[in-house]
């Protein structure tokens, strides 16, 4: 057993996931980390093999949300087959975090994109796609989701340290504690410092829009080019995606790194507690608000509209946080809706039930 958790501590695993399993099911289950996520089937590892696996049957009937689904980087309950080549999951650990995000379009239903993530590195490039309100967004993501952000601000062989060191400051003006690092896969400058950061047994997430260097950067980290990445565009985020999968990949100097493909809509999911994070000078304000549940909009004595106008908030962070709170609500709103809904469909199914039983 001591064996077997230093090779899953090494993937990660920390001992708060082992107090979450009885006894008994580890006599008859072995954990393993689902490393990959296909269409039908999964690929888990018990730190020694990769290994093909599918659901229980249980698991599949009781769904109810994609949520019930294990993501990449979930903690299971396997049993392994034929000499560890195939494996069956039974049970899904409690997650420590989940990387979620609200599917393109209107209706309100959610992808996995993680799970048991430590730390997401929100990548931008310094050059097109450096944007301060999208940047807001992933970190409302990770501090909703309880994942430390790092922003990693890439190709900075592009532009004059001038440029960089203004980019840089522009993000630490309303987010001083925020760490920010610039680094170029093209001239290695800062790759040290991404590296330095980056500790054994913590599972990082890439993060960010297509074409600005997530894999090139594994790709580094790993030091050779086993991922595919684009080929030299003209224009970042246009054309196809070049990473289309996620999976975990452990480094050779010990962290975990999951890479995912570039999002285009990156619709968040209720998100109070990551709003609260993200926009802390806001909320410092709001505390002095005439009415409790102010939403900073048009009412009276809101001193969040006040520091605004008086020029102490900016105004541009200011409007982000207000349409990402709308958006939040409009979310939560719709998923309760929802939820009504298939309360009324069970109710439905009953009573439907019962007349067929009375009819006969
Ligand atoms: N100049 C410059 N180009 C870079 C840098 N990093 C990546 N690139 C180029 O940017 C393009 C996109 O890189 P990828 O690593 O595929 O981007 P990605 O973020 O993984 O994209 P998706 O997988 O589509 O989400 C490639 O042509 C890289 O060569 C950099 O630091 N400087
Ligand atoms: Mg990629
Ligand atoms: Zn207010």
């Amino acid at each position: 057993m001591n064996n077997i958790s230093e090779k899953l501590e090494k993937l990660g695993l920390d001992k708060c996931f082992l107090e979450t399993v009885a006894l008994e099911d580890l006599e008859n289950f072995e954990i393993a980390r689902v490393s990959a996520v296909h269409k039908d089937s999964y690929t888990v590892s018990n730190g020694e093999v990769d290994v093909l696996a599918e659901l229980v049957g249980k698991i599949i009937f009781s769904a109810s949300s994609p949520i019930d689904y294990p993501a990449v980087g979930d903690w299971v309950l396997a049993n392994f087959y034929d000499e560890y080549t195939f494996a069956i999951i039974h049970e899904i650990l409690p997650r420590k975090s989940l990387l979620k995000r609200k599917t393109p379009g209107k209706k309100v239903d959610y992808q996995l994109i993680a799970a048991n993530i430590d730390v997401a590195f929100i990548v931008q490039s310094l050059n097109e796609n450096y944007n301060l309100r999208r940047l807001e967004r992933y970190l409302v993501m990770a501090n909703e989701s309880n994942i430390q952000p790092i922003v990693l601000l890439s190709k900075s062989d592009l532009l004059a340290s001038e440029d960089i060191a203004n980019k840089i400051n522009a993000i630490k003006q309303n987010m001083p504690r925020l760490q920010v690092l610039p680094f170029s896969n093209e001239n290695e400058s800062g790759l040290a410092s991404v590296k330095e950061t980056m500790q054994p047994r913590l599972t990082y997430c890439l993060l960010g829009s297509s074409g600005v260097g997530k894999t090139t950067l594994l790709n580094k980290l790993i030091g050779e080019s086993k991922y595919k990445t684009k080929i030299v565009s003209k224009k970042e985020s246009k054309g196809r995606h070049a990473t289309t999968h996620r999976e975990l990949i452990k480094l050779d100097f010990g962290p975990i790194v999951v890479d995912t493909p570039g999002m285009r809509e990156l619709g968040s999911f209720s998100v109070s507690t990551g709003l609260e994070e993200t926009f802390s000078e806001i909320m410092k304000f709001a505390d002095n608000c005439q009415f409790n549940n102010c939403a900073h909009v048009s009412e009276k004595g809101c001193a969040v509209l006040d520091a605004v106008e008086r020029g102490l908030l900016s105004a541009d962070r200011y409007q982000n946080y207000i349409k990402m709170n709308k958006e939040s609500n409009y979310n939560e709103m719709s998923y309760l809706e929802k939820k009504k809904k298939d309360k009324k469909f069970v109710k439905h199914c009953k009573s439907v039930m019962k007349q067929i039983k009375s009819q006969r």
